[in-house]
């Protein structure tokens, strides 16, 4: 099935009972039983919720995936993979993250002794070094939130696959329909669903697909065991949300490439970061493994004052100034102040995420009237 019909049937069967064809939303906290023992394969909606099993079965088909699980949040998602492991266990991640998850690994899991190498990614050969015998989990995010960078999901893999190290891939800013991690040889793909996937900013859920049963019923136990389920009526948002999501990244690409365009030919503009321009260090592989570039774009002025940032942070009309991304709307972010504020200034700084980086969620309003904001807000003079 081609992405644009798998985006509008993936999970989507007409309602056996009644041949509603859409999802209903099953809210319901369980389920009556004929006799101990005895039911229709549902008996309590933290384990089984008809609305969350449709989507889940979207999730798997949307990653070329065999399962899908769902999560009340992406770090909920991301929380269920970090205790696939143990005390001792090490894992190499990217020093360029969410800042969530960055939060959740150093103040959460370090205590239980697990142990995080934050390296750079972009150079393969970093991975490598850092791999011991008490290597896990490489988990990568490309591309990078807020800068940007691209990994190679495939060069990663084939590092880890002899060595029997799980590769779970942070997919969120591309999205299902621009980039396919278990196609390249990851294990789990994990989304904050609450971005693309819902795609209008009115539900927070998080998303793991996998190929392996077995990986598969180990994060099935810990959802059940842990917890974390999206409610029915989110599985639903969610899942209507994923019926557009082929024509909404489209009209994302086009105006994010726009965007970029403009930013980097704007005087007062300084470095642009954008996979899609041919002198990204890593455009080529960014080609290869994603079908378009998306509508994610960081930048920082040549005035590198706090002033001339907040400047433009709180002029901007259609922009709205908040965090999270992948709505149909336009946002713009302050990372520093905002989405990673939980990195230590120094550690971002280190990592290139500087005290003045501005970060546009590029939606899907009219091109032009997304360009005369940003013009209105950073302005000539
Ligand atoms: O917010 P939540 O659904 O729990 O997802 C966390 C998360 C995980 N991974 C990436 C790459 C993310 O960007 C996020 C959430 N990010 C924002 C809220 C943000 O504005 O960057």
């Amino acid at each position: 099935m081609k992405p644009a019909t798998l985006c509008i049937h993936a999970g989507s069967h007409p309602d056996p009972s009644t041949g509603a064809i859409m999802t209903p939303i099953y809210q319901t906290s369980t389920y009556v039983q004929e006799a101990p023992g005895v039911n229709k394969g549902y008996e309590y909606a933290r384990s089984q919720n008809p609305t969350r099993f449709a989507l889940e079965e979207a999730f798997a088909l949307l990653e070329k995936g065999k399962y899908g699980l769902a999560f009340s949040s992406g770090v909920a998602a991301t929380d269920a993979v970090i205790k696939l492991l143990a005390p001792g266990d090490e894992v190499i991640c990217g020093n360029d993250m969410y800042g969530g998850t960055y939060r959740l690994f150093t103040k959460v899991f370090e205590k239980f002794g697990i142990k995080f190498h934050y390296v750079n990614m972009q150079d393969i050969a970093n991975i490598e070094s850092h791999i011991n015998a008490n290597t896990r989990l490489i988990w990568l995010e490309t591309p990078t939130n807020p800068l940007m960078n691209i990994t190679d999901i495939r060069a990663v893999s084939a590092l880890a696959k002899p060595r029997k190290i799980l590769v779970t891939v942070d997919n969120t800013f591309a999205s299902p329909y621009l980039q396919n991690p278990l196609d390249l040889g990851a294990d789990i793909v994990m989304h904050s669903a609450t971005k693309y996937l819902s795609g209008h900013s009115d539900v927070i859920q998080g998303a793991l697909m996998m190929n392996d049963k077995e990986l598969r019923d180990q994060l099935y136990f810990i959802q059940k065991s842990c917890g974390a389920v999206p409610g029915p009526m989110d599985c639903f948002l969610v899942l209507r949300g994923i019926k557009t999501l082929h024509v909404r990244m489209e009209r994302h690409c086009e105006n994010g490439k726009a965007i970029a365009q403009w930013l980097r030919n704007h005087p007062k503009v300084g470095k642009v970061y954008w996979p899609g321009f041919e002198d990204h260090p890593n455009h080529a592989i960014a080609k290869v493994q994603m079908k378009d570039f998306g509508g994610m774009i960081s930048f920082e002025l040549k005035d590198d004052s706090m002033d001339a940032a907040r400047k433009v942070l709180s002029s901007t009309k259609l922009f709205a100034l908040a965090e999270s991304l992948g709505g149909v709307e336009s946002l713009i972010n302050h990372p520093a102040s905002m989405t990673h504020a939980s990195i230590p200034r120094e550690e971002r700084i280190k990592n290139g995420l500087s005290d003045t980086l501005i970060r546009l969620s590029v939606g899907i309003e009219d091109v032009d009237d997304l360009i005369e904001d940003l013009e209105q807000a950073i302005g000539r003079e």
